[in-house]
């Protein structure tokens, strides 16, 4: 095997005169690369209107629609880590994690969504944490926001509204001003492409609110311009003292075309634009939507008879605002796709928009939910084609991971990363792919979602049947905790 892992090297010989990568074998992860784990407030937190917590759109929808759970699950409870996040610093730290990537909890700062009320147990409780995982030597990076708008927000309308893009820059004041001096690395939002389904489509993301092909544009429309005002909030008033580094968490799957006719590449083109572009090319290309969507959906929207497009246009000053309006781009990813051309699904939609059809191969090695399936060599390609579309900035993975049934034995998710991390290590090794850190996703079994607890992507397991929600590492912390000790993957899942 080493004779293998040294013949990547002769390979690459010429390369290697030019590339620092070359320096190192390509099981290897680069010095200083921020290796840890991730978690969000509604998925783990618990304490849902504990010492002054406003009710958030999950809170809300699953309060009043418990059938849009699974079991009647909500985060009422979840991980109880409210209490319990010196636990989850304990299990960090026998990770040997550098970094823990979690979210903060919009209604427990600001229980009504703006400055009326500013929640001092909520700010005590992130100072805490951050404290306690400084003390243990990881770093936190930091989401803004992952889908648990205040409720307060949505009675107004929720991000289709455009005034939301200033309570969220308000809010945002609010986390520089009391975290700031000691969080580095923030991101905004976390994979906007999901949470703005909340205004597509019912039943499933928050808010439920189904104005498809509509809804879900005009709150990607106010999002791109949120993330932008405080991207330059940072710049001008928190920079020069704090220094730290803001970006955005976008995610797609990989799209494999059908077939290499030229329709089904256009169509991978087409959906990956759809998917990311939509959110990146703005932030780090050109301040704008890809052409193919602006085109598209103003296209369809005529054909439908429409006084105007689905699709809001942004201003000169506001493209101006959002070109280049991040230090990295913060990437999920998790599972691969095929695509193929079509005019398929309702109209109008998002999906009919993207002029694709998609589905899971199901030849593709499963996970516990057919939706993952594994397939590693998708990420390789799905990191490269980030980092050729917007070369100019560093990605930092924040999630990636594998769903079974919650055995402690998890020999499933231990093949997962190994196989998945080794196809990083082959994008930023021998792709030169400028890959700068890494969070498994999940550093514990938590709510996922409208899946309730029954599907599992911890590396913890938290016994939900306990008042104590006791974690317990599983085989692949341990495996995972030799990978970032010893910062390289075992030379087996290079075969
Ligand atoms: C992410 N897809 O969502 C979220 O950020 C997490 O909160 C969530 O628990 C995790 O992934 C696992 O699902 C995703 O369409 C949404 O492939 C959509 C997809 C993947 C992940």
């Amino acid at each position: 095997m080493a004779a293998r892992v040294s013949l990547y090297l002769e390979i690459l010989g010429v390369a290697c005169l030019l590339a620092t990568a070359c320096a190192r074998e390509v099981n290897q992860f680069p010095e200083g690369f921020l290796l840890g784990a991730a978690t969000s407030s509604y998925q783990i937190e618990g304490a849902w209107n504990e010492d002054g917590k406003g009710e958030s759109i999950w809170d809300h929808m699953l309060h009043e629609h418990p059938e849009y759970g699974n079991n009647g699950d909500n985060g009422d409870v979840a991980c109880d880590s409210y209490h319990k996040y010196a636990e989850d610093v304990q299990a960090l730290k026998e990770l040997g994690a550098k970094v823990y990537r979690f979210s903060i909890s919009w209604p427990r700062i600001l229980p009504n969504g703006d400055l009326d009320v500013i929640n001092q147990a909520g700010i005590d409780y992130y100072n805490n944490l951050i404290n306690l995982l400084l003390e243990n030597d990881i770093q936190p990076v930091v989401t803004m926001y992952h889908w648990d708008l205040p409720q307060a927000l949505q009675y107004i309308g929720g991000w289709p509204n455009p005034i939301l893009a200033d309570y969220f820059l308000e809010y945002a004041r609010v986390l520089f001003d009391n975290f700031g001096d000691r969080v580095k690395w923030w991101t905004t939002f976390n994979e906007p492409i999901t949470f703005v389904r909340g205004y597509s489509t019912s039943g499933g993301q928050a808010p439920s609110q189904k104005a498809r092909g509509i809804g879900n544009y005009l709150a990607t429309h106010t999002v791109i311009r949120a993330h932008a005002k405080v991207y330059r909030l940072y710049d001008e008033q928190y920079r020069s003292t704090q220094n730290g580094r803001i970006g955005i968490t976008v995610g797609t799957n990989w799209y494999e075309p059908y077939n290499d006719e030229e329709e089904n590449l256009a169509a991978q083109e087409r959906i990956l634009q759809f998917e990311l572009g939509l959110f990146a090319n703005p932030i780090f290309v050109d301040g704008d939507y890809p052409a193919v969507v602006r085109e598209r959906v103003d296209n369809n929207s005529r054909a439908e008879g429409r006084p105007r497009s689905r699709l809001p246009s942004f201003t000169d000053e506001e493209k101006r605002m959002i070109n280049g309006s991040a230090d990295f781009l913060a990437f999920n990813s998790y599972t691969t796709m095929v695509v193929r051309s079509a005019e398929f699904g309702f109209s109008p939609s998002w999906g009919r928009d993207t002029g694709t059809y998609r589905w899971y191969n199901l030849s593709w090695p499963a996970s516990g939910a057919t939706w993952l399936r594994v397939v590693p060599w998708g990420f390789r390609k799905v990191i490269n084609w980030v980092s050729t579309r917007y070369p100019n900035y560093p990605i930092f993975i924040t999630e990636n991971g594998y769903i079974d049934s919650g055995e402690l034995d998890d020999q499933g998710r231990i093949s997962y990363y190994g196989q998945y991390m080794a196809e990083m290590l082959k994008a930023i090794n021998e792709d030169g792919a400028n890959v700068i850190g890494y969070t498994a996703w999940s550093l514990l079994d938590n709510l996922e979602w409208n899946s309730g607890y029954e599907v599992k992507f911890g590396i913890y397991h938290v016994d939900f049947n306990s008042t104590e929600r006791t974690r317990t590492p599983k085989a692949s912390a341990s495996f995972l905790a030799g990978i970032y000790r010893n910062m390289s993957v075992p030379e087996e899942y290079f075969t």
